[in-house]
């Protein structure tokens, strides 16, 4: 590291010592983008690191709310408006219990440099609450929603702050955030995505997450002459991410042997087809179910409880559930059991050790800022339909959202390249994390020379 990103990186530290998630971020990213910082010193002089790692505004609020016996809850909620200069703050609103300020800096700053690679005009944000949903009825979810939109609402617009879904928040959440949205406002704007078909959102959006992280392994896969088909593949988490990347794998012939929740994992070695995952989409989505559940309703299947399905030898992996859910003994077991690829679709699902651990062994290792991009991505197309006041067909997203992910691919790549010595991008091997990082970064740092000291 320079003197230059060592002093930030202190100071970042000890003005954020309670936050080590958000720490963690921030390292990631400016140790694997000093090279363009000692090549350009404008960053520097313009103190585009300083600034780039405070967010523009936080916004930390009371969200009363009562349950279905008439009791008083009362929950926090946030939105973290971090980076506006290549357009208005977009990204996803997390109801989880763990959900604090450092966790939602730590999204929001990665947020800024994935909405970068996407090609699309949007700045970087995150919200929340640590509510949480599960166990709630449908109403109890309704008047959390409400609550949290009625403070919520006087900061965001469609020009301004357009959030959507992240852990906990989906399709029915997003529905009740907009009603009370419009009601307060009276108008109907595109100021959240993830909207229902009928509605003002847009095909494939739920999909497009999953199958991004899958069209961008594919990419990796490429550069070797390779592809995903036949390859055993261990996935994590099954929500919105992992249901349609597991989907996607399927449709590529790919075969996938675990899915989890927080409890556990099952490991299904005769593989989660696509009669088993749309089985686990009834079971998650509608019935709210476990995965364990899995476990009793197909034969052969074994549930792991309290575990995470790291031990499971694979060809390829794909962390779909949360932050640093694979550490560095679990990155190398991972290596040692034979995966060659690591595709990310949760934000920052591998800690430090476990990222040197894959740069170590040389594996293709997709970075979540790059390789889960698609889910954002297509939430800017849906933007862009709202504002056209127009729907594009399915296939017409799809095809989007596939070239977006071949261009963020090939923007990571190159970049990688541009500085191979420093990134140790040689021989064969592309260090994406500096790729994605470097290009993610060069947009939104020119952008904020551009528009001055604001
Ligand atoms: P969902 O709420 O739909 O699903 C989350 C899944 O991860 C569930 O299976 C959940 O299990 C599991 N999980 C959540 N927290 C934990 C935890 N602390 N430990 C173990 N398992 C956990 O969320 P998404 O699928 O939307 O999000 C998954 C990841 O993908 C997150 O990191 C999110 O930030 C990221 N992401 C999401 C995008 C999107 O468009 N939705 C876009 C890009 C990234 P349980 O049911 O037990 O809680
Ligand atoms: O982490 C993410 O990129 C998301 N949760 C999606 C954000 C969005 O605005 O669609």
């Amino acid at each position: 590291m320079s003197d230059y990103t060592t002093k930030v990186m202190d100071q970042v530290r000890a003005k954020n010592a309670h936050e080590p998630e958000f720490i963690q971020a921030v390292q990631e990213v400016i140790t694997t983008i000093a090279p363009v910082l000692d090549a350009h010193k404008k960053y520097e002089d313009n103190c585009i690191l300083e600034r780039i790692t405070e967010p523009e505004r936080t916004i930390i609020f009371r969200v009363p709310w009562t349950d279905d016996k008439g009791n008083i809850h009362v929950n926090r909620g946030y939105r973290v408006e971090f980076n506006s200069a290549i357009g208005p703050y977009k990204g996803g609103l997390r109801f989880h219990p763990s959900v604090n300020l450092g966790i939602l800096k730590f999204l929001g700053f990665e947020q800024i440099f994935k909405n970068s690679l996407t090609t699309l005009a949007m700045g970087g944000g995150k919200g929340g609450s640590d509510f949480d949903p599960k166990g709630k009825s449908d109403r109890e979810v309704m008047r959390f929603c409400q609550s949290f939109m009625t403070e919520l609402q006087r900061h965001i617009g469609p020009d301004t702050d357009v959030p959507a879904g992240d852990i906990g928040v989906g399709g029915r959440e997003i529905g009740y955030l907009f009603g009370q949205y419009k009601r307060l406002r009276n108008e109907f704007t595109g100021v959240l995505t993830g909207k229902a078909l009928h509605w003002g959102g847009s095909l494939i959006r739920p999909e497009a997450t999953g199958y991004g992280c899958v069209y961008f392994a594919q990419n990796m896969l490429a550069t070797k002459g390779d592809s995903v088909e036949g390859k055993v593949c261990v996935v994590s988490g099954s929500g919105n991410v992992a249901q349609f990347l597991v989907e996607k794998l399927n449709q590529l012939g790919a075969k996938v042997v675990t899915m989890s929740d927080s409890d556990g994992y099952v490991y299904d070695p005769a593989g989660i087809d696509l009669e088993k995952v749309h089985w686990i989409m009834e079971l998650k989505n509608v019935r709210r179910g476990r995965i364990r559940e899995y476990a009793d309703a197909f034969p052969g299947v074994q549930y792991f409880p309290g575990q995470r399905p790291w031990s499971v030898p694979c060809d390829c992996a794909f962390p779909c559930a949360t932050q640093n859910e694979i550490n560095g003994a679990e990155a190398a077991t991972l290596i040692k059991n034979g995966c060659k690829l690591v595709a990310e679709g949760a934000n920052m699902p591998t800690d430090l050790d476990g990222i040197n651990a894959y740069l170590e062994a040389k594996i293709l290792y997709g970075p979540a800022k790059a390789a889960n991009a698609g889910g954002v991505a297509t939430s800017g197309l849906e933007m862009a339909q709202n504002s056209q006041r127009l729907n594009w067909t399915s296939e017409e997203v799809d095809a989007k959202l596939f070239d977006i992910m071949k261009n963020i691919h090939e923007n990571a790549y190159t970049h990688a390249q541009e500085f191979a010595a420093a990134t140790g991008s040689t021989d064969g091997f592309t260090n994406y994390v500096a790729g994605a990082n470097i290009a993610g970064f060069v947009k939104v740092a020119d952008a904020m020379i551009d528009q001055g000291l604001v």
